[in-house]
């Protein structure tokens, strides 16, 4: 009896083993599941897109296969941040409906259901490059100092998306300065007013190029010549003053008020445009808003606001270097006036 025993048991442990061995190795029936996740249904811009899928299974997935038009594009086995992703550039040549499909893989060989998408390329090709115009309020040559208007503007058959511009002076010597430094806008138009002075005596050149999305540039320049005077003095003043006065005698005796405000670091370190904002009021009114800046070298040049206030930009650089003073007066039909005092101190290397 006790050698029968002996056989058995191992027997009943080695049934024991195989039949938790064939347990474990049931055989993996279960498909995994794939979505399409993020795959735009229309492409109107030629260019890489992100395809993506999310992939599910029992066990494990052992990839997911992107198709366009079931030509495989990749086989991705590793997500990223749980998320299967390939790129895929669409072009215009491929214009008309296609079908992305994503396919997961399962580690036992168990194929997911397709998940397919839709997309309709449209890829309009531009060739046609954007028109920029520049308009000069000012003559050719200016011979008065003061503030002048460089109006931009630029259009495109399908869109404008960037406009740099960039003024540079050379004088009579040779000399070049940097007026407007390269700065870049999406504004399609806009005007630079462009404060001038017999520093300035040679030629100022405005350059601005306008980009569309298809990278089509057009470009445009405009030459002024300035030729200011430097010489002093203009002659005797005008006569003052008119007869009595037969008015109802309601005199305005009240001042306007000015302020004026640069937007600008204090001190100005980097070249480029600035905003001057000035705004004034008065219990009548203002007729007449007016501004002088002193250059360090003391220099001046005359600025004309809207009575009402506006703003202006300034070019500053390093020819401004040192402390200027910008003063603003306000007057109104009586003769009241008001002025405001503002110094931008400029330090560019
Ligand atoms: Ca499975
Ligand atoms: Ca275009
Ligand atoms: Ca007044």
């Amino acid at each position: 009896m006790k050698k029968t025993l002996r056989l058995t048991l191992p027997v009943v442990l080695l049934s024991a083993i195989l039949s938790a061995c064939s347990t474990s190795n049931q055989t993996d029936t279960i498909k995994p599941t794939v979505s399409l996740s993020n795959v735009s249904s229309t492409v109107t811009q030629p260019g890489a897109v992100t395809l993506q899928a999310t992939a599910d299974d029992n066990k494990s997935v052992k990839e997911v296969d992107f198709y366009v038009d079931n030509m495989l594009v990749q086989a991705v086995t590793t997500p990223t941040n749980g998320v299967y992703q390939t790129t895929y550039t669409w072009q215009a040549s491929q214009n008309g409906t296609h079908t992305v499909k994503a396919v997961a893989m399962d580690s036992s060989g168990n194929r997911s259901i397709d998940a397919t998408q839709q997309v309709n390329v449209n890829i309009i090709v531009d060739v046609i490059k954007p028109v920029v115009k520049i308009t000069a309020d000012a003559p050719d040559p200016i011979t008065v100092a003061g503030s002048y208007t460089l109006s931009v503007n630029a259009t495109d058959n399908v869109g404008v998306v960037a406009v740099t511009g960039k003024a540079t002076c050379t004088d009579t010597s040779g000399k070049t300065t940097t007026l407007i430094s390269p700065s870049t806008t999406t504004t399609t138009s806009f005007s630079y007013s462009i404060p001038v002075t017999a520093a300035y005596n040679g030629t100022c050149t405005l350059t601005v190029s306008a980009n569309d999305a298809a990278g089509n540039t057009d470009t445009s320049s405009k030459t002024i010549t300035i030729n200011i005077p430097t010489g002093t003095g203009t002659g005797p003043g005008t006569g003052t003053g008119t007869g009595p006065g037969t008015g109802p005698g309601t005199t305005d005796t009240q001042k306007p008020t000015v302020s004026v405000q640069v937007s600008a670091p204090n001190p100005i370190t980097v070249a480029g445009l600035y905003s001057v904002t000035v705004a004034a009021s008065d219990n009548v009114g203002v007729t007449s808003l007016t501004g002088v800046l002193t250059l360090p070298t003391g220099q001046t040049f005359n600025l004309t606001f809207d009575p009402k206030g506006g703003s202006q930009s300034i070019p500053v650089s390093a020819a401004y270097n040192g402390t200027s003073t910008l003063t603003v007066t306000a007057i109104d039909a009586t003769g009241n006036s008001a002025s405001a005092t503002q110094q931008i101190v400029v330090n560019i290397q």
